[in-house]
């Protein structure tokens, strides 16, 4: 059985929102033409309390982007964006979401930033992903959605580290930043992930 992962196709990351992606809209009408193609479909979703500690605004004085240190962790600040239940948290209205079998949130732990799908950033509690996946006896995962070198970049590594054989679809996503995007596939694949 194959599975697509659908990252973060969430309005905050699209061309308007508070943290747009670059063309992250072009990505929506290629993952509603792929899903056909796979057995079992779930999507991810970024789901902040608004005193989410990745943002900025929590650290008086602090630097959109910065990097701070956070329970041990190095953590990018970022403007607020994906707060539960804003309109910014919701999947893009044109995404295609009939064949998406199960959602998982991530982001809400207030201290711990989560970018995979799998698991908060500190790896130290996991979304159930993985126990689903293998529940729904699939063996390859194929990664695409928001933002590649964060959320999709770490869901496919993970993916890869809990032993599904796993691609990224890299004309089903777009970066923040493209040069960082092309370094973190490079380690993807030299870990045995597929760009697709
Ligand atoms: C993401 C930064 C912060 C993402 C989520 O979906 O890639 N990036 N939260
Ligand atoms: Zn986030």
């Amino acid at each position: 059985m194959n599975a697509l992962i659908i990252v973060d196709v969430q309005n905050d990351f699209l061309p308007q929102g508070r943290l747009a992606v670059p063309e992250g809209d072009l990505v929506i009408p290629v993952i509603n033409g792929l899903q056909a193609g796979y057995d079992l479909v779930v999507a991810t979703q970024d789901w902040h309390p608004a005193n989410h500690l990745s943002f900025a605004s929590q650290h008086p004085g602090a630097s959109l982007f910065e990097k701070i240190e956070l329970d041990g962790l190095e953590q990018v600040l970022w403007p607020d964006h994906c707060i539960q239940g804003t309109p910014g948290a919701a999947f893009a209205e044109m995404l295609d979401t009939r064949s998406v079998s199960a959602i998982f949130r991530k982001g809400m732990d207030t201290r711990l930033d989560s970018y995979s799908g799998f698991f908060d950033n500190g790896h130290r509690k996991s979304t159930g992903l993985a126990a689903y996946l293998r529940d729904m006896a699939v063996s390859e995962v194929h990664v695409c959605g928001l933002a590649a070198d964060f959320c999709v970049f770490f869901t496919a590594m993970d993916s890869l580290t809990a032993g599904f054989h796993t691609g990224i679809l890299t004309a089903a996503t777009k970066a923040i930043d493209a040069g960082t995007f092309a370094e973190k596939l490079q380690r993807f694949s030299a870990q045995g992930g597929k760009i697709l």
